[in-house]
C-alpha cells in the first residue's frame, strides 16, 4: 500500500488522478525535520513514477502550513555538517517533480515552509495565512531557494523587506504582490485547491507537464532561448494522441478524454 509507512506526512489518493499530501507534525507546527523531508521526497518520487497521478496538492491542514525548518535540528549543525547535510537531496526531488503541484496554505507559512510552498506551481491561501522568511531572526538566511523564488514571486523590494526584516505578510497582501493566486475563507482553502487540481487532472498530462516545464524555463534561461524551448515543447505535443483527442472533441462538441499518450 503506497499510502502507508509515513509518520510525518499523510497521503491520500482521490478518484480523479489527484494525490493529496498533508504535512503532519502538529506538535511542531509542521516544522520540516529531516524525516518529514525524506518522506516528502519518497512521496514525490512515487507520484512522479505513477502514471495515474496527474496533479499533487500539498497542504498542512486547517491550522498551519509549516513553521519552517526544524530549528531544534538546525541547532546541532555547524558550517561543515550543514554543507554535507542530506536535506538538499530531498528538496531536489520536490524541485524536479514535473507534474503540476498546488499548495493549499492555512496559517503560518514560514521559512522552509514558505520555500516549500513556493516549490508549488500555484499557491491557494486561506485568509488566515501568514507568509514570511524569518531566518534572519535566527542569524541565518533562507537556504532552500527562498531568496530566489521570493524575488521572482513578489519583486525585489517586498522580497528584501521580508528577507532582511523578517516581516510577515498576510494572505491579502500575499495575493496583491503575486505570491498567492487566490485567497479563500480558511474552511474552503483545501476545497478550492481540490477544484483546481481536478480541473488540471482532467487535461492532457503531457500538455500540463510541458506547460509547467515551459513556464519554469523563465527561471533558467534568457528570453530568446526560453522561447525556442517553448516552441519545441509546443511542436512535440502535435504528435500526441491527446492533441488529436482534444482537437476532435472540440470539433465534435464533446468533452475530451485524455490518456497521456
Ligand atoms: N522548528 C522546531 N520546532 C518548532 C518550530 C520550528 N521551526 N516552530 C514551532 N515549533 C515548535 C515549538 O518549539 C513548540 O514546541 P513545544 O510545544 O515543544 O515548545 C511548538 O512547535 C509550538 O510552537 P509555539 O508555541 O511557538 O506556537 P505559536 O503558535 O505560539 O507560534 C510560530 C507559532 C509563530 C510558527 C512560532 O512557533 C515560530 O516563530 N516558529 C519558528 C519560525 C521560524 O523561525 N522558522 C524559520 C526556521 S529556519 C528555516 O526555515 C531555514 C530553512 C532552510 C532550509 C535549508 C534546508 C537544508
Amino acid at each position: 500500500d503506497k499510502s502507508s509507512g509515513y509518520r510525518d506526512i499523510q497521503i491520500s489518493y482521490t478518484a480523479d488522478h489527484v494525490l493529496e499530501i498533508t504535512l503532519h507534525r502538529p506538535e511542531a507546527r509542521n516544522a520540516l525535520n529531516t524525516n518529514l523531508l525524506a518522506e516528502l521526497s519518497r512521496a514525490f518520487t512515487d507520484a512522479q513514477a505513477d502514471p495515474d497521478i496527474r496533479c499533487v496538492i500539498l497542504t498542512g491542514g486547517d491550522k498551519v502550513f509549516a513553521a519552517g525548518a526544524d530549528i531544534k535540528e538546525l541547532a546541532a549543525h555547524d558550517a561543515t555538517t550543514i554543507r554535507d547535510d542530506v536535506r538538499p537531496t530531498y528538496w531536489a526531488v520536490i524541485r524536479e517533480f514535473t507534474k503540476p503541484m498546488i499548495a493549499a496554505v492555512n496559517g503560518y507559512c514560514l521559512g522552509g515552509g514558505n520555500e516549500l510552498a513556493m516549490h508549488a506551481d500555484v499557491i491557494i491561501a486561506g485568509e488566515n495565512a501568514l507568509f514570511g522568511q524569518p531566518e534572519i531572526n535566527l542569524g541565518i538566511i533562507p537556504g532552500a531557494g527562498g531568496t530566489q523564488r521570493l524575488l521572482h514571486a513578489v519583486g525585489k523590494s517586498k522580497a528584501m523587506e521580508m528577507v532582511l526584516g523578517g516581516t510577515m505578510i498576510k494572505a491579502a497582501e500575499a495575493r496583491e504582490v503575486g505570491l498567492v493566486s487566490t485567497i479563500t475563507p480558511p474552511e474552503t482553502c483545501l476545497e478550492t485547491a481540490r477544484e483546481l487540481a481536478s480541473r488540471i487532472a482532467a487535461k492532457s498530462p503531457l500538455a500540463t507537464m510541458a506547460a509547467k516545464k515551459a513556464v519554469l524555463q523563465a527561471y533558467e534561461r534568457p528570453m530568446q532561448e526560453a522561447l525556442l524551448f517553448e516552441r519545441e515543447l509546443f511542436a512535440a505535443l502535435f504528435d500526441t494522441e491527446d492533441m488529436k483527442e482534444g482537437v476532435h472533441a472540440f470539433m465534435e462538441k464533446r468533452q475530451p478524454t485524455f490518456k497521456g499518450l
